[in-house]
């Protein structure tokens, strides 16, 4: 057993998280709801920091507005008693069936006005609860058929739906940032932005792009076969990691939404490795909420539910330790050094070197010995043992 998560450690988990009843596509929900309140009150205990949530989470769809303002002070003082930080704020442009064919890239502009409208009545709410983050998740936002989008389009009205909502958070001079989260697929067959790598591309066309960046979660790009940990990493890089979604997933398949580290556990070693420790070389350091995204599976009552939310922090503060010894232990740092890792960070060029002037270094090419370098070992194998000692040691 590891220590117990406390608030300094800045879990937060998601109101949909512990929320989901375990309704899927093939069978009726397997365990009660609560109100969002009593979710939030026993995270809070479980030493949870942080709550997040969508509209439709909190506020029935379609709530008339006394509705939605009473339903709303009463989870506010709730989180309040509870001493839990509101910290992002999502909206559910997917559940309704209004949002089949997407919210701000659905081929019916009607849909794409009401959609941009609960959006923007969602920043401002977020707004007024402090939120930090505002998650963007365009889940209906693709197509299943190839003939049925036209996709250049479909990038205008969501830089056009982007921009305007990141327009909005700058004229109401409000704190907020966005996040955009990629996902591959599920629920439609293929979503629009489904990567980090593509969500980059796109966030680097828009006008308003400075205050929008990525909420990469763990399972989305392994969904694709991609590396999450380094997926972070190119985040990190291009200065636009602004929130996480931990969980967990084998494979590529349907999303699971495990608990952090109950899929890939080496590659969560080196997620939470990089989160706490950075990059060896040094570089930008993630500072944000470690947030989880996972579903209770549905095998679990209530009792599974409390579980498995414990489960994402202890899992996190058990790596955490496994990664602080990794980094600490002179082996490791051996092995780092022998593995040309700490190099990398060397410019290749020389300060004030020119292309020229590598044209004229002979030492880097005419009387360069490949084969030489060639016969280098890097020890890479070792050094991954190493981390999986820590690991299982
Ligand atoms: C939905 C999705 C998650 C997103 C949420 C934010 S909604 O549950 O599966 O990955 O983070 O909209
Ligand atoms: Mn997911
Ligand atoms: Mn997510």
């Amino acid at each position: 057993m590891t220590r117990k998560p406390t608030p300094e450690d800045r879990f937060s988990f998601g109101l949909w998280t512990v929320g989901w009843t375990g309704r899927d596509q093939f069978g009726e929900a397997s365990r009660p709801a609560l109100d969002p309140w009593e979710y939030a009150a026993r995270l809070a205990e479980l030493g949870a920091w942080g709550v997040t949530f969508h509209d439709d989470d909190v506020v029935p769809f379609g709530s008339p507005d006394a509705t939605r303002e009473q339903i709303l002070s009463t989870f506010k003082q709730a989180t309040e008693d509870a001493g839990l930080t509101i910290e992002m704020v999502t909206t559910n442009t997917f559940s309704h069936p209004v949002f089949k064919d997407g919210a701000l890239t659905s081929n019916d502009r009607s849909v794409r006005r009401f959609a941009l409208r609960k959006v923007l009545r969602n920043v401002d709410l977020a707004a007024e609860l402090g939120a930090q983050t505002f998650v963007m998740w365009g889940g209906r936002d693709g197509a299943e058929y190839d003939g049925a989008k036209d996709v250049n389009a479909a990038l205008d009205r969501y830089r056009e739906g982007i921009d305007a909502v990141a327009g909005y958070v700058k004229d109401q001079g409000y704190g907020l940032r966005i996040a955009l989260e990629p996902k591959p697929n599920e629920p439609r067959g293929d979503i629009l932005l489904p990567t980090v790598g593509h969500a980059l591309a796109f966030i680097a066309q828009l006008d308003n792009g400075d205050i929008v960046g990525l909420n990469p979660e763990t399972g989305h790009e392994q969904m694709a076969g991609l590396n999450y940990t380094h997926a972070l990493a190119q985040a990190l890089w291009s200065g636009k990691l602004f929130h996480i979604d931990l969980n967990g997933q084998r494979s590529i398949k349907f999303d699971q939404d495990l608990v952090f580290g109950h899929g890939d556990l080496l590659s969560a070693f080196f997620t939470v490795d990089l989160l706490e420790n950075g990059f060896p070389g040094g570089g930008p350091r993630y500072t944000g909420p470690r947030h989880f995204d996972y579903k209770p599976s549905r095998t679990e009552g209530l009792s599974g539910v409390w579980e498995s939310a414990a489960a994402n922090m202890e899992t996190y503060l058990l790596l955490a330790e496994k990664a602080r010894a990794y980094r600490a232990d002179p082996e490791v740092q051996a092995a780092l050094e022998a593995a040309g890792v700490l190099e990398l960070a060397e410019p290749t060029l020389a300060a004030g070197e020119s292309v020229a002037d590598l044209l004229a270094d002979r030492t880097a090419f005419e009387d360069f010995d490949a084969d030489a370098a060639a016969a280098r070992e890097y020890g890479f194998v070792r050094l991954n043992q190493l981390a999986l000692a820590h690991l299982v040691g």
